[in-house]
């Protein structure tokens, strides 16, 4: 039996999952003295720091928490329970955490990285420790933006080391006290490895023998699933071309979307994405297929899950109301780790231009001071617009290599709403600094003109967008063979692409890209 330690604030139904897999029972702790009466405690933190300990004391879990601990009992923290064991953090400060290790944690100086740093990062194992049986130095999934860095104070408790920018600790242990800054719940076989070492070990006990080295980022390969429900009623996984899902006027139809999330997973995905597509005009959480999905996936995929499609305040036929948060909320609950947010991001970016103001009121701005900037992607549904000379509009234009029909030599990226049903008054750049600026952690790059063209990522976009802002761009729209793949990275500064109609159709299979991208000394998992 694992007791775990859920304060409400986030996806803790990965590791409740990955638990189950494993096949141990889980506890919830309900009071403060379920935490006493525990034989191993796993503790998921997510959220902002300062909310975590809030919710702790909140709860009366702190002192129970800080016995336990220095009972030298059997607990695994992650991710911001690691941060939590240190004395406190940049990002809320003037708030204690638990103090069992000394030092501050800092937001990542990394002026040429994006932060937060999202992705699959290797370790360096300084101790050995029973948690590495059987890891083979495989890549670990992270998703954070602040971070502990290894000094003298706390050497005893280092148990490995990454590398981003600078060196970081990424994991901790003495005695029978664990806690990872990756989330062995989203990192696949390896991940679930390291769980498993910890619920079954009899002995946790750490011990000298480290390795040396530095490790490396990966780029991302993302398989995304359109998804909507057809003319019988069913909802499937389609597939536009130019966003236009229809052949011969039935919606296309490529297969059901927990089984593909599957298969893809098992391909050696990095990520998977969800998009609702026609979220903008129904309500997503009447649209409990939708939640299905996410918690049938989340039961067997192990990999990071983000949902989009109708992120946005509503009001029922009942004339209930639901703000963004409520609905982004259930999506956590139900599996995604990250929301991504299409038509409501353009609308708040159309206000926020007009009054250069925050409102705090937005999407954007709720759900990231709950659930972090890493949680919220902006997906961008931009079309090209040519222009004969950047004076014709106020827009971010590019001079272009793909003239337009005219032989115009210039362009700029619209924003769409309503899945590109919409053209508005914002460029890509617009909406990507202005979200960033708001909270968003990561921008999802669409292309109309690419869409299911497989004719190549529109490098010019790429760049325009990701030398626009600091948070990680992934390319999407346009992958039609491996290579595409390697140009995207080795011509941007893209963190990760994504594809749809070729994986769908199994014309490149994702562990292609991925043996493509190595023989291109490109990093990947
Ligand atoms: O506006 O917040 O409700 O979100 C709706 C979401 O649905 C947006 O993220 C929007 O991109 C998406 N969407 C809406 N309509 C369509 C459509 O295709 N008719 N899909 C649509 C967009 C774009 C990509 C696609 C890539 C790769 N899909 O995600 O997967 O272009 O395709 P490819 O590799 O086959 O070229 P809201």
């Amino acid at each position: 039996m694992i007791t775990l330690l859920d304060y409400g604030a986030g996806n803790v139904r990965s590791v409740r999952n990955a638990i189950r897999k494993l096949g141990y029972e889980v506890k919830d702790v309900a009071r403060p003295e379920d935490i006493l009466a525990a034989e191993r405690l796993v503790f998921p933190g997510v959220g902002s720091y300062g909310n975590a300990v809030h919710r702790l004391h909140e709860l009366g879990f702190i002192d129970p928490l800080l016995e336990y601990i220095r009972a030298d009992r059997p607990f695994l923290g992650i991710c911001v329970a690691l941060q939590l064991l240190f004395e406190g953090s940049e990002e809320s400060l003037g708030v204690t955490g638990l103090g069992i290790i000394p030092g501050q944690v800092k937001r990542f100086v990394t002026p040429d990285l994006s932060v937060p740093q999202i992705g699959w990062n290797g370790i360096v194992r300084r101790k050995s420790s029973p948690l590495f049986t059987g890891y083979n130095g495989e890549k670990l999934y992270f998703v954070h933006s602040f971070r502990a860095m290894p000094d003298d104070t706390n050497k005893d408790w280092v148990l490995s080391t990454t590398n981003y920018g600078e060196e970081f600790i990424s994991s901790v242990q003495k005695g029978n006290v664990a806690a990872t800054q990756f989330h062995p719940e989203k990192s696949g076989e390896a991940g679930l490895n390291i769980l498993k070492n910890f619920l079954s070990a009899s002995s946790l006990q750490d011990s000298e023998g480290g390795e040396s080295g530095e490790t490396h980022l990966a780029k991302r390969v993302i398989a995304c699933l359109d998804v909507r429900t057809n003319d019988a009623g069913d909802l499937v996984v389609t597939k536009g071309d130019q966003y236009d899902v229809r052949d011969e006027g039935e919606v296309r139809n490529l297969g059901k979307p927990v089984e593909l999330a599957g298969r893809y997973f098992a391909e050696g995905a990095d990520e998977i994405t969800f998009l609702n597509i026609t979220g903008f005009r129904d309500f997503p959480m009447k649209d409990q297929p939708m939640l299905e999905v996410l918690q049938r996936t989340s039961e067997q995929v192990f990999v990071p899950l983000t949902i989009g499609g109708g992120i946005r305040e509503f009001t029922d036929s009942e004339g209930k109301y639901y703000t963004s948060l409520d609905v982004a909320s259930e999506y956590f609950r139900s599996g995604a780790d990250k929301v991504s947010i299409g038509s409501d991001a353009v609308y708040t970016v159309e206000e926020y231009l007009k009054t250069g103001e925050k409102t705090g009121k937005s999407s954007i701005e709720q759900i990231s001071i709950v659930y972090g900037a890493q949680a919220v992607v902006i997906s961008i549904d931009p079309r090209r617009v040519y222009v004969k000379s950047p004076d014709e509009t106020q827009h971010a234009t590019i001079k272009t290599a793909f003239p337009g029909p005219d032989g115009e030599q210039y362009c700029w990226y619209q924003c769409t709403v309503k899945g590109g049903r919409e053209g508005r008054d914002v460029d890509a750049v617009q909406l990507a600094t202005v979200c960033e600026k708001l909270g968003a952690g990561e921008i999802l790059l669409n292309c109309i003109d690419k869409d299911g063209t497989n004719s190549g990522f529109d490098i010019e976009l790429i760049n325009q967008v990701s030398q626009a802002v600091s948070i990680p761009v992934i390319a999407s729209s346009g992958a039609g063979k491996v290579e595409h793949f390697s140009e995207v990275f080795a011509k941007t500064s893209a963190e990760a692409a994504l594809a749809a109609g070729i994986f769908h159709r199994q014309e490149v299979p994702i562990s292609a890209v991925k043996e493509h991208l190595k023989s291109k000394n490109i990093e990947t998992r």
